[in-house]
């Protein structure tokens, strides 16, 4: 997350937008943005935006146009996740705007810092109904953390500012900006506009919250045999992987992951733990909920034993003790939580940390168990393939460098069970929305954030369609990625519920996709494409396209008769 620190008055002294002369709206947006450490805007073009454009032009911050805003709107999410800086998506008025309602949606449920701006029509025309006119900020004000109309030029940067601002007010999230075109066109005296400078317009969010929490904490940590905890979203979006390794490995706690938390430890790490989720919240003692809010993918908090003494950290006042009780929560930045707790704990006579041998010796017993009874299934050689054997090629196939993302229904659950990042912040999925499309913008953001990366996505055949005319945007940019579609012609996940409740005929409706030939579309579009039919050609597939220089689709035909067992239980509406 970004953070603030002090301005010299130096810096203050820039505090205006030039010296002498004019400035548009749109320069002093750009001025705003480049503040904020924005160094790329995604944007679909329109009318009412194009002074934008001009700012950024002259303040060198790129600028990615794509095809459909949607995508524009994820891609900020998605850039912000992986660089840490503040995402920025500028979209136009009327269709541009609502076309990017389900990224800011996505954002906001996946507490994602991101800021949307959307063009309007002139303030001189308010409600006269001019081209593209609507009430965006009343549109947009329940799926953002702000959400205001800039009422004058000499405003701009101001309310730019502001915005960053409230993206950081607690959880992190999206806000939007609506800029009537006049307001945007206008030029005022730079001298007699404010421009709030880098670092000073917000604080510092690394907050501990009460220390007396610390001291409790770390007491019942002392006291534990069988704690654990789970590292969730916030502890990527906070920057807290050094202290959460710290806290496992000092105190010896075990660790599970989710969300973007996933690969904060390392795969064969001694306190990473992965199958045994379930188990150890039935079984242990204290349970530690770090960073993410007990919704469906939590069972709202009903999975965890009712006896276990549970204790929630969190950025979000509003999210601790939601949905269940909790015997201690703390509210402040998960890294400077767990940091002040592990040297709490470390400073006692007895922290406990011996007396948990026996119990990481128990779940990890746990773990060989369950994945030796996975393995049948992860080495499967049926044909059509089945989606595990995909998932378990990929996961061998991804490196320390390899940024993963998955979006779809069922292939990307099957997946969730066997790919395992190998590094920190390596994991992207769209987070609770579960918001299909979410791929070739993530993929494309991560590229362009961390060019030394390689980028793999697994699609489902449904979710690619979504928004995957973006691959073409890709292959402009030289954003190069792999992408796998596990392809099973339907929409799979919502086939085997209505299957389920309705019988096969019934059942079959509206699920029902083409078998799209994936590889040749992205030979259509300059990239490189190849299909797999058997399992033993997945890896070589994959091999083949790592080489190719191109951004690439490798379809894969997999199995559309089976699912995944969270699918047939239905979990998620649980
Ligand atoms: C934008 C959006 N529309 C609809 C859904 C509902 N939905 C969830 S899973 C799914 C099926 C996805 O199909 P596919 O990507 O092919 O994956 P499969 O389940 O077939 O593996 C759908 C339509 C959603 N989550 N997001
Ligand atoms: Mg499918």
């Amino acid at each position: 997350m970004a953070e603030s620190t002090a301005i010299s008055a130096d810096k203050r002294s820039t505090d205006r937008a030039s010296a002498g002369g004019k400035i548009s709206g749109g320069n002093l947006v750009a001025k705003a943005l480049k503040n904020e450490g924005v160094d790329v805007i995604f944007t679909l073009c329109g009318g009412h935006i194009i002074d934008i454009y001009d700012g950024c032009l002259n303040e060198g911050i790129k600028i990615v146009d794509v095809r459909h805003e949607q995508v524009a709107a994820h891609a900020a999410d998605g850039y912000w996740r992986v660089s840490g800086k503040t995402g920025c998506a500028v979209v136009t008025a009327g269709p541009g705007t609502t076309d990017a309602m389900t990224g800011i949606a996505n954002a906001f449920r996946a507490e994602s810092a991101m800021l949307l701006i959307g063009g309007q029509g002139p303030l001189s025309q308010h409600r006269m109904g001019s081209l593209q006119d609507l009430p965006h900020v009343d549109m947009l004000q329940p799926i953002t953390k702000f959400a205001a109309t800039v009422p004058s030029t000499e405003r701009v940067a101001d309310l730019v500012s502001m915005a960053f601002r409230e993206c950081y007010n607690g959880a992190p999230g999206p806000s939007f900006l609506e800029i009537p075109r006049d307001i945007l066109d206008a030029t005022v005296d730079a001298d007699k506009v404010r421009v709030p400078a880098p670092g000073g317009y917000r604080a510092s969010t690394k907050s501990i919250g009460d220390p007396r929490a610390i001291e409790q904490l770390a007491d019942i940590i002392a006291h534990s045999r069988r704690p654990c905890v789970l590292l969730g979203t916030q502890v990527w979006s906070c920057r807290a992987t050094e202290a959460a390794i710290a806290f496992c490995r000092q105190l010896n706690i075990p660790a599970y992951m989710n969300g973007a938390g996933r690969g904060t430890l390392p795969p064969g790490d001694p306190h990473h733990f992965h199958q045994t989720r379930s188990y150890a919240f039935e079984k242990a003692d204290v349970i530690i909920i770090v960073g993410t809010p007990f919704d469906f993918r939590m069972g709202y908090g009903r999975r965890l034993r009712s006896e276990a003494t549970v204790v929630q950290v969190d950025l979000d006042y509003r999210t601790v003790g939601k949905n269940r009780d909790v015997s201690l929560g703390l509210v402040g930045d998960p890294g400077a939580i767990l940091t002040a707790v592990t040297q709490a704990a470390s400073g006692r006579l007895d922290n406990g940390a011996k007396g948990r041998e026996e119990w990481m010796r128990e779940l990890r017993q746990q773990e060989h168990r369950s994945a030796e009874a996975q393995k049948p299934r992860l080495l499967s050689d049926a044909s059509p393939i089945h989606p595990l054997r995909l998932a378990h090629e990929i996961n061998q196939f991804l490196t320390e460098d390899t940024i993963f993302i998955g979006d779809g229904g069922d292939v990307v659950t099957f997946s969730g069970g066997v790919v395992q990042p190998k590094s920190p912040g390596h994991w992207m999925d769209p987070g609770p929305l579960g918001t299909l499309g979410v791929g070739t913008p993530f993929a494309m953001a991560a590229k362009l954030a961390r060019p030394e990366k390689e980028v793999i996505c697994l699609f489902g055949d449904g979710a690619f369609s979504l928004t995957g005319w973006d691959f073409e945007t890709c292959i402009r940019y030289g954003l190069r990625f792999i992408g796998i579609i596990g392809n099973n012609s339907h929409m799979n996940q919502i086939r085997y519920g209505q299957t389920a409740k309705y019988g096969k005929g019934r059942g079959e409706v509206a699920n029902k996709l083409g078998d799209v030939h994936f590889e040749e579309f992205a030979r259509i579009l300059g990239g490189y494409g190849e299909e797999v039919r058997n399992p033993a050609d997945i890896t070589p597939a994959l091999r083949r396209a790592r080489e190719s220089g191109k951004c690439a689709l490798i379809n894969v035909w997999i199995d559309p008769d089976v699912y995944a067992p969270g699918t047939m239980n239905q979990t998620m509406y649980k």
